[in-house]
Protein backbone atom coordinates (compact mmCIF):
# COMPACT_ATOMS: atom_id res chain seq x y z
CA UNK A 1 0.00 0.00 0.00
CA UNK A 2 1.42 3.38 -1.04
CA UNK A 3 1.62 6.27 1.60
CA UNK A 4 2.47 8.29 -0.90
CA UNK A 5 -0.90 9.36 -2.25
CA UNK A 6 -2.02 10.94 0.71
CA UNK A 7 -4.29 14.12 0.36
CA UNK A 8 -6.06 16.72 2.96
CA UNK A 9 -9.87 15.94 3.74
CA UNK A 10 -11.20 18.36 6.37
CA UNK A 11 -10.66 19.31 9.96
CA UNK A 12 -13.25 18.66 12.02
CA UNK A 13 -14.10 20.57 15.44
CA UNK A 14 -16.09 17.37 16.82
CA UNK A 15 -17.32 14.12 15.83
CA UNK A 16 -20.72 15.11 13.94
CA UNK A 17 -18.30 17.04 11.70
CA UNK A 18 -16.09 13.84 10.85
CA UNK A 19 -16.29 12.56 7.10
CA UNK A 20 -18.60 9.11 6.79
CA UNK A 21 -16.95 6.48 8.16
CA UNK A 22 -16.45 4.92 4.69
CA UNK A 23 -12.80 4.17 5.05
CA UNK A 24 -10.89 2.32 7.87
CA UNK A 25 -9.60 4.77 9.89
CA UNK A 26 -5.92 5.06 12.14
CA UNK A 27 -5.86 8.15 14.81
CA UNK A 28 -2.61 9.50 16.10
CA UNK A 29 -2.68 10.98 19.45
CA UNK A 30 -0.27 11.99 22.36
CA UNK A 31 0.89 15.14 23.82
CA UNK A 32 1.12 18.59 22.17
CA UNK A 33 4.32 18.59 20.54
CA UNK A 34 5.74 15.10 20.54
CA UNK A 35 5.83 14.91 16.97
CA UNK A 36 1.81 13.82 15.52
CA UNK A 37 2.20 15.86 12.73
CA UNK A 38 5.63 15.19 11.47
CA UNK A 39 4.86 11.30 11.18
CA UNK A 40 2.24 12.17 9.14
CA UNK A 41 4.51 14.34 6.94
CA UNK A 42 7.47 11.48 7.08
CA UNK A 43 5.19 8.56 6.10
CA UNK A 44 3.05 9.81 3.66
CA UNK A 45 6.40 11.50 2.41
CA UNK A 46 5.06 15.45 2.18
CA UNK A 47 6.94 18.40 3.48
CA UNK A 48 3.61 20.17 4.33
CA UNK A 49 0.85 17.64 4.14
CA UNK A 50 0.48 18.38 8.83
CA UNK A 51 1.06 21.25 9.48
CA UNK A 52 3.97 21.18 12.14
CA UNK A 53 4.78 23.52 14.59
CA UNK A 54 7.39 24.62 17.25
CA UNK A 55 4.40 26.48 19.09
CA UNK A 56 2.59 23.39 21.30
CA UNK A 57 -1.22 23.15 21.16
CA UNK A 58 -1.61 25.10 17.56
CA UNK A 59 -3.36 21.71 16.51
CA UNK A 60 -7.23 22.32 18.16
CA UNK A 61 -9.72 20.09 15.42
CA UNK A 62 -9.24 16.92 14.22
CA UNK A 63 -7.62 16.57 10.73
CA UNK A 64 -8.73 14.20 8.46
CA UNK A 65 -6.03 12.49 5.61
CA UNK A 66 -7.46 10.40 2.91
CA UNK A 67 -4.68 7.73 2.23
CA UNK A 68 -4.21 5.49 -1.29
CA UNK A 69 -8.01 6.09 -1.42
CA UNK A 70 -8.51 3.23 1.04
CA UNK A 71 -8.54 4.68 4.31
CA UNK A 72 -8.24 7.89 6.92
CA UNK A 73 -5.35 8.88 9.53
CA UNK A 74 -6.27 11.49 11.71
CA UNK A 75 -4.21 14.03 13.29
CA UNK A 76 -5.88 14.57 17.12
CA UNK A 77 -5.21 17.75 18.61
CA UNK A 78 -2.34 17.00 21.24
CA UNK A 79 -3.46 16.92 24.59
CA UNK A 80 -1.64 18.27 27.73
CA UNK A 81 -0.80 21.60 27.03
CA UNK A 82 -0.96 23.96 29.81
CA UNK A 83 -2.03 27.17 27.79
CA UNK A 84 -5.00 26.47 26.73
CA UNK A 85 -7.64 26.64 29.35
CA UNK A 86 -9.22 24.58 31.63
CA UNK A 87 -12.75 24.77 30.22
CA UNK A 88 -10.66 24.10 26.61
CA UNK A 89 -8.96 21.26 27.76
CA UNK A 90 -12.01 19.35 29.16
CA UNK A 91 -13.98 20.37 25.83
CA UNK A 92 -11.24 18.33 24.20
CA UNK A 93 -11.25 15.37 26.76
CA UNK A 94 -14.64 15.08 26.08
CA UNK A 95 -15.23 15.62 22.43
CA UNK A 96 -11.82 13.22 21.61
CA UNK A 97 -13.54 10.56 24.36
CA UNK A 98 -16.68 10.40 22.55
CA UNK A 99 -14.76 10.09 19.16
CA UNK A 100 -12.85 7.42 20.26
CA UNK A 101 -15.65 5.47 21.67
CA UNK A 102 -17.87 5.88 18.91
CA UNK A 103 -16.61 5.89 16.00
CA UNK A 104 -17.52 2.92 14.22
CA UNK A 105 -14.14 2.43 11.26
CA UNK A 106 -11.72 3.07 14.19
CA UNK A 107 -9.62 0.16 13.80
CA UNK A 108 -6.36 1.79 15.63
CA UNK A 109 -5.13 4.35 17.63
CA UNK A 110 -1.53 5.41 17.49
CA UNK A 111 -0.31 6.76 20.70
CA UNK A 112 2.85 9.02 19.98
CA UNK A 113 5.44 9.53 22.69
CA UNK A 114 8.47 11.52 22.81
CA UNK A 115 11.40 9.06 23.67
CA UNK A 116 13.17 10.89 25.40
CA UNK A 117 11.15 11.41 28.30
CA UNK A 118 9.19 8.33 30.13
CA UNK A 119 5.02 8.22 29.88
CA UNK A 120 3.91 11.32 32.29
CA UNK A 121 0.64 10.90 34.07
CA UNK A 122 -1.37 11.66 31.21
CA UNK A 123 0.10 9.43 28.89
CA UNK A 124 -0.44 6.66 31.27
CA UNK A 125 -3.82 7.78 32.21
CA UNK A 126 -4.74 7.89 28.34
CA UNK A 127 -3.64 4.11 28.03
CA UNK A 128 -5.31 3.21 30.49
CA UNK A 129 -8.45 4.52 29.50
CA UNK A 130 -8.47 3.23 25.93
CA UNK A 131 -7.73 -0.07 27.58
CA UNK A 132 -10.67 -0.03 29.85
CA UNK A 133 -12.38 0.46 26.90
CA UNK A 134 -10.93 -2.01 24.94
CA UNK A 135 -9.93 0.43 22.58
CA UNK A 136 -6.94 -1.07 20.12
CA UNK A 137 -3.65 0.78 20.73
CA UNK A 138 -0.18 1.18 19.55
CA UNK A 139 3.14 3.26 21.19
CA UNK A 140 4.93 4.95 18.59
CA UNK A 141 7.97 6.62 20.48
CA UNK A 142 9.51 9.73 18.38
CA UNK A 143 12.31 11.66 18.26
CA UNK A 144 14.96 8.86 18.61
CA UNK A 145 17.52 10.36 16.53
CA UNK A 146 17.86 12.51 19.39
CA UNK A 147 19.41 10.17 21.60
CA UNK A 148 22.19 7.91 21.59
CA UNK A 149 22.62 4.17 20.66
CA UNK A 150 22.50 3.50 24.37
CA UNK A 151 20.19 5.74 25.51
CA UNK A 152 17.99 4.52 22.85
CA UNK A 153 17.76 1.18 24.22
CA UNK A 154 17.62 2.38 28.07
CA UNK A 155 14.32 4.55 26.80
CA UNK A 156 12.52 2.05 25.38
CA UNK A 157 13.27 -0.08 28.54
CA UNK A 158 11.80 2.05 30.49
CA UNK A 159 9.02 2.58 28.35
CA UNK A 160 8.17 -1.47 28.19
CA UNK A 161 8.39 -1.23 31.92
CA UNK A 162 6.08 1.81 32.13
CA UNK A 163 3.28 -0.32 30.04
CA UNK A 164 3.84 -3.46 31.49
CA UNK A 165 3.08 -1.87 35.07
CA UNK A 166 -0.40 -1.02 33.29
CA UNK A 167 -0.67 -4.75 33.00
CA UNK A 168 -0.61 -4.06 28.89
CA UNK A 169 0.49 -5.87 25.90
CA UNK A 170 1.06 -3.40 23.25
CA UNK A 171 3.47 -2.68 20.41
CA UNK A 172 5.68 0.15 20.92
CA UNK A 173 7.98 1.23 17.80
CA UNK A 174 10.69 3.93 18.38
CA UNK A 175 11.53 5.85 15.20
CA UNK A 176 12.62 9.06 13.73
CA UNK A 177 10.51 11.57 11.52
CA UNK A 178 13.43 13.84 10.94
CA UNK A 179 15.97 10.57 9.96
CA UNK A 180 13.09 8.21 8.88
CA UNK A 181 14.02 5.50 10.74
CA UNK A 182 11.61 2.78 11.83
CA UNK A 183 8.85 4.08 9.29
CA UNK A 184 8.27 0.62 7.63
CA UNK A 185 7.96 -0.80 10.44
CA UNK A 186 4.88 2.14 11.43
CA UNK A 187 3.69 1.42 8.05
CA UNK A 188 3.45 -2.66 8.15
CA UNK A 189 1.94 -2.05 11.59
CA UNK A 190 -0.52 0.12 10.55
CA UNK A 191 -1.46 -1.69 7.54
CA UNK A 192 -1.84 -4.97 9.66
CA UNK A 193 -4.70 -3.42 11.53
CA UNK A 194 -6.21 -1.95 8.46
CA UNK A 195 -6.64 -4.63 6.31
CA UNK A 196 -7.83 -6.95 10.30
CA UNK A 197 -10.00 -4.74 11.90
CA UNK A 198 -10.84 -5.75 15.49
CA UNK A 199 -14.04 -6.96 15.72
CA UNK A 200 -16.50 -4.62 16.13
CA UNK A 201 -17.91 -5.43 19.55
CA UNK A 202 -14.34 -4.38 21.14
CA UNK A 203 -16.08 -0.86 20.28
N1 LIG B 1 14.60 15.54 16.00
C1 LIG B 1 13.33 15.25 15.78
N2 LIG B 1 12.40 16.23 15.86
C2 LIG B 1 11.10 15.90 15.64
C3 LIG B 1 10.69 14.57 15.33
N3 LIG B 1 9.35 14.58 15.21
C4 LIG B 1 8.94 15.85 15.42
N4 LIG B 1 9.98 16.66 15.69
C5 LIG B 1 9.94 18.12 16.00
O1 LIG B 1 9.10 18.32 17.14
C6 LIG B 1 8.35 19.51 17.02
C7 LIG B 1 6.86 19.21 17.15
O2 LIG B 1 6.44 18.38 16.09
P1 LIG B 1 4.92 18.31 15.59
O3 LIG B 1 4.88 17.25 14.54
O4 LIG B 1 4.40 19.67 15.23
O5 LIG B 1 4.22 17.79 16.94
P2 LIG B 1 2.65 17.62 17.26
O6 LIG B 1 2.26 18.80 18.11
O7 LIG B 1 2.56 16.34 18.05
O8 LIG B 1 1.92 17.54 15.96
C8 LIG B 1 8.71 20.11 15.65
O9 LIG B 1 9.69 21.10 15.86
C9 LIG B 1 9.27 18.92 14.89
O10 LIG B 1 10.21 19.29 13.92
C10 LIG B 1 11.70 13.55 15.23
O11 LIG B 1 11.44 12.35 14.99
N5 LIG B 1 12.99 13.96 15.47
MG1 LIG C 1 0.34 18.70 15.24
Amino acid sequence: MSFNQAKFILSAPKLEFCPPPEYPEVCFAGRSNVGKSSLINALTNHKKLAKTSNVPGKTQEMNYYLIHDKWYLVDLPGYGFAKVSKKERNRWGKEIQRYLTSRSNLCLVALIIDLRHPPGNLDQEFMLWLAQNRIPFCVLASKEDKLSSNQRAKAVKTLKNVIKRLNMEVPILPYSAEKKEGLDSIKELLEEFLEHPPEPEKF
